[in-house]
């Protein structure tokens, strides 16, 4: 019988999206006079000379970022303060009124080229407020921001994402805040760079909620479909330069934005994975004063397995310095991921046998041990779907051998939406079968971590909650990394606290567009 779940999981990514949640790690660079200024917002009023790296290499950035895990980068192209670092002919302030190169520089270039020599993705960020150029605030500035995408789409070859920012301070300068025409904008990005996904304010990818590296401990794919203004401009990005807004922490939006009672509330729905941005240092721009301050190997290590391992994006920042490269420390802790995650990876366990409910004809239960996937379609080359629904399933897993284990990795098969809404996973020691986690969504991506590593040859995964039945394109299994996610203690307490306020704001905005 078709039921409302039925209108859930019709809802499926687009080829970009699958993509994207795919190659899930990705590099901010955020470079531009607020970097020779010391500032993380320019106010569009400091003379463009300032910006003189006298080492510049993009080669280095982009090096060391691949060393690290990403798959792509994002440069911040033109941020707030309006300084674009092309030469574009829709503004003066640009890079050719620096004496970089002696004004004949263009960093987007210099970027570009650096990833398609080390087979990186390239991505632009194009901040929507400007707050030097005089159309600002008026329609005029929507043709000025369709030009500068059109530069940055048609002269530097191909663009994997386009990062709208929703951080708007117009009321700053004694400015009424711009009317963006974001359905023009969307048109030209879809007709210029069709395999782009467009993030944040964007139909593609959806901000997560806070800039401190939390993702939610559930998160889903198939959201409400609010209004982009609503999910991440009008409260709750970032209004002042007060250094705060990156330290806040857990102020995520709300915990659950699609379990079935949530969407039960409203009519239409988008797929929409959620992206974490944050930045290895305090700010997003490079300030000397914070060369100790970068994150630790263990605090990027919990950000990657709760973001990434837990159906989320990560967007990781790093800024280069003013010299032009990124800092010593900084790519210590690039090396130093990129050696974890690749060493984390090698500890896959062999998989032996799986048993587990009657699959569909051809895809049984030991197409999980595959993790191959289609470049053009981004769908899985195989997976296992069990032939009948029922009320639970159970997937057992025999190892070749013995070993300590810490981490289960699961992928659904998200050509047939996100159907897992509660699970657990068990470890067999002396003779029994103990629980060692459980979650609610798997999605894309869902790295188990256990508390404590188990030492066995069989486990199970226990589907206790689906819709319908599940699509599982992959299950791996991995000896003890020494990985362990502590949450801070503070989360849940705050994000109920902001729950409690913002929820009545928000849910009289969202009747406007999903009234039922
Ligand atoms: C925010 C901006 O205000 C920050 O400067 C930074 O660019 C971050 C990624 O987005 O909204």
């Amino acid at each position: 019988m078709f039921n409302e779940v039925d209108r859930y999981l019709a809802v499926t990514p687009d080829v970009r999206q699958k993509i994207l949640q795919r190659e899930n790690f990705n590099v901010f660079f955020h470079y531009g006079l607020n970097t020779f200024t010391g500032k993380e917002w320019g106010d569009g009023k400091v003379d463009p000379k300032v910006f003189d790296p006298e080492k510049q290499d993009t080669d280095q950035w982009v090096r060391t970022v691949k060393e690290a895990g990403a798959y792509g980068v994002i440069l911040t192209c033109k941020h707030h303060d309006g300084f674009c670092l092309w030469p574009t002919a829709t503004t003066d302030y640009n890079i050719s009124a620096t004496p970089y190169k002696d004004g004949k520089g263009d960093v987007v270039r210099e970027v570009s080229e650096s990833c398609k020599k080390y087979g990186m993705k390239f991505g632009v960020y194009l901040s929507p407020w400007d707050r030097n150029h005089p159309a600002y605030s008026t329609p005029a500035y929507n043709d000025v921001y369709c030009a500068q995408l059109t530069e940055l789409l048609q002269n530097y070859g191909k663009v994997f994402c386009v990062w709208l920012d929703g951080a708007c301070g117009a009321y700053m300068d004694g400015k009424e805040k711009q009317e963006y025409d974001w359905e023009r904008f969307f048109a030209l990005i879809r007709k210029l760079a069709p395999d782009a996904c467009i993030s944040n304010c964007g139909p593609d990818v959806r901000w997560v909620g806070n800039e401190g590296g939390f993702a939610r401990e559930s998160e889903w794919n198939v959201v409400p479909k609010f209004s982009y203004d609503i999910q991440t401009i009008e409260e709750n990005s970032q209004k002042e330069d007060d250094g705060k807004f990156a330290k806040k922490g857990a102020d995520v939006v709300f915990s659950d934005l699609g379990s079935r009672k949530f969407l039960s509330k409203y009519n239409d729905f988008i797929w929409y994975p959620a992206e974490v941005d944050v930045s290895v240092r305090p700010g997003w721009f490079y300030n000397k004063s914070q060369d100790g301050l970068v994150k630790s190997l263990q605090t990027v290590e919990r950000i990657y397995y709760t973001s990434v391992g837990g159906n989320s994006l990560l967007l990781l920042n790093f800024p280069p310095d003013r010299r032009g490269l990124i800092h010593e420390n900084d790519v210590a802790l690039a090396k130093a991921l990129g050696a974890r995650l690749r060493e984390s990876e090698r500890q896959a366990v062999k998989i032996a046998q799986i048993n587990a409910p009657e699959g569909e004809k051809g895809h049984d239960a030991l197409c999980v041990t595959d993790c191959a996937y289609d470049r053009e379609t981004g769908n899985p080359v195989s997976y296992y779907t069990p032939e009948k629904e029922s009320d639970g399933y159970r997937i057992e897993i025999r190892l070749e051998r013995k070993a300590k284990i810490n981490r289960v990795r699961i992928i659904e098969n998200t050509a047939f939406s996100q159907r897992i809404e509660k699970f657990t996973v068990y470890a067999e020691t002396d003779g029994k079968f103990r629980k060692r986690y459980d979650g609610n969504t798997v999605g894309y991506n869902r790295i188990c971590v256990f508390d404590k590593p188990a030492v066995t040859d069989r486990l199970i995964i226990s589907i206790d909650e689906c819709r319908r039945k599940p699509y599982i394109e992959f299950i791996g299994v991995y000896e003890d990394n020494g990985v362990v996610i502590k949450k801070p203690r503070f989360f849940r307490l705050r994000q109920f606290i902001h729950e409690k306020s913002y929820k009545l704001f928000i849910e009289k905005e969202n009747k406007k567009y999903c009234s039922k």
